[in-house]
């Protein structure tokens, strides 16, 4: 047995040094050591030894495996390195081909207007102010002279929270809480994400406003004109017409719609300004007295005038958009052309 042995590893050393990949020495390994193998059924006869020789041929079987192994391993990293050097020897880098580009975002359209609409009011002497989006209901309708029984207030319009705490339905609570922090002069916008329950082409239950707000002594209407006048220049073109009508908000008095003069047909007539010419982009007004006493200003002394747009029509009109869901369903199709 002995001698079957160290035949066993006589013919087994040259078969591992003469292998030259990974594969071959793996079925070497089998084919010796494995469960099947010439090894492993050679050890069987052990059984049939005497008493005295097993352990010495027991022995023999433990030299002749471990030099099997250790070839078997410096073979195998032998195996390894070659197959890795011919590999990094066969993928030449061609320093002539063109780099990779890195693909660059670009900002989002409702992005693009915050930022145009900040700026031109940055240029007026306005400041931006932010607020929470979970908005107690007396920042959000009591102090701004909302009704108890009035629509906004219903489960309909708004997404109610819990109790008196709900998200809010416009940027106008901002304008609240820097009242209560600061006195007069005041210059803010105050740009954001409000949520109203409503849903289809036009309207998305999560928009983006600005709103604005000027208080100072001897504030007139005539400023508030002024000022949207040279906004809406510097948004659509020096050129385009503006009007105001007579409209009601609870927090505004008087109030007014803003149109622009349509920017598709100049004025004419089309199908995106329903043939009135007109576009309306603003509502705005005289801040309501009630307001001010809401925040322990006193209406006597100072007067202020307030507006608000909604940032997903001004893009859609300044971008051409026609369905406003296109602004929110993040199609890089659509994104990338801004
Ligand atoms: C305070 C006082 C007054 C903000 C105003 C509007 C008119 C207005 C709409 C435009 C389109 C909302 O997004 S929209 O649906 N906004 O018409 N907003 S005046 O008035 C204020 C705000 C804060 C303290």
């Amino acid at each position: 047995m002995r001698e079957q042995l160290e035949q066993l590893k006589n013919s087994a050393l040259p078969a591992i040094q003469a292998a030259t990949s990974e594969e071959q020495l793996q079925e070497i390994r089998v084919r010796l050591l494995g469960r099947k193998g010439e090894l492993t059924a050679l050890m069987k006869g052990l059984g049939l030894l005497t008493p005295e020789e097993r352990p010495l041929v027991g022995q023999v079987v433990n030299r002749v495996r471990d030099e099997l192994e250790a070839a078997l391993a410096i073979a195998l990293s032998e195996a390894r390195l070659s197959a890795q050097t011919a590999r990094l020897q066969s993928e030449r880098v061609d320093v002539t081909l063109p780099g990779r580009r890195s693909t660059k975002g670009s900002k989002h359209p409702v992005t693009l207007i915050i930022e145009e609409v900040c700026e031109i009011f940055a240029g007026l002497g306005f400041s931006v102010a932010e607020g929470p989006e979970i908005e107690h209901d007396w920042y959000n309708f009591e102090a701004l002279n909302f009704p108890p029984e009035h629509p906004a207030r219903d489960m309909q319009d708004t997404f109610f929270v819990e109790n008196d705490l709900l998200l809010r339905t416009h940027t106008s609570p901002v304008q609240i809480r820097t009242m209560l922090k600061q006195k007069p002069p005041l210059r803010i916008i105050a740009p954001g994400t409000v949520y109203r329950c409503d849903s289809d082409a036009t309207h998305s239950p999560m928009f983006h406003q600005i709103e604005g707000l000027m208080v100072d002594t001897g504030i007139s209407f005539a400023d508030l004109k002024g000022i949207l006048t040279v906004f809406t220049n510097q948004l659509f073109g020096q050129k385009t017409g503006v009007r105001l009508r007579p409209s009601f908000f609870p927090f505004t008095e008087p109030s007014a719609e803003v149109d622009i003069a349509c920017v598709i047909c100049g004025g004419k007539g089309c199908r995106v300004c329903k043939g009135s010419g007109w576009l309306e982009i603003l509502g705005a007004g005289m801040v309501d007295p009630e307001v001010f006493r809401h925040v322990n200003y006193d209406a006597e002394d100072v007067s202020g005038f307030a507006f608000g747009m909604g940032i997903e029509r001004i893009a859609m009109l300044k971008y051409g958009i026609s369905d406003m869901r296109l602004l929110f369903e993040n199609d890089v199709r659509f994104l990338r052309q801004f």
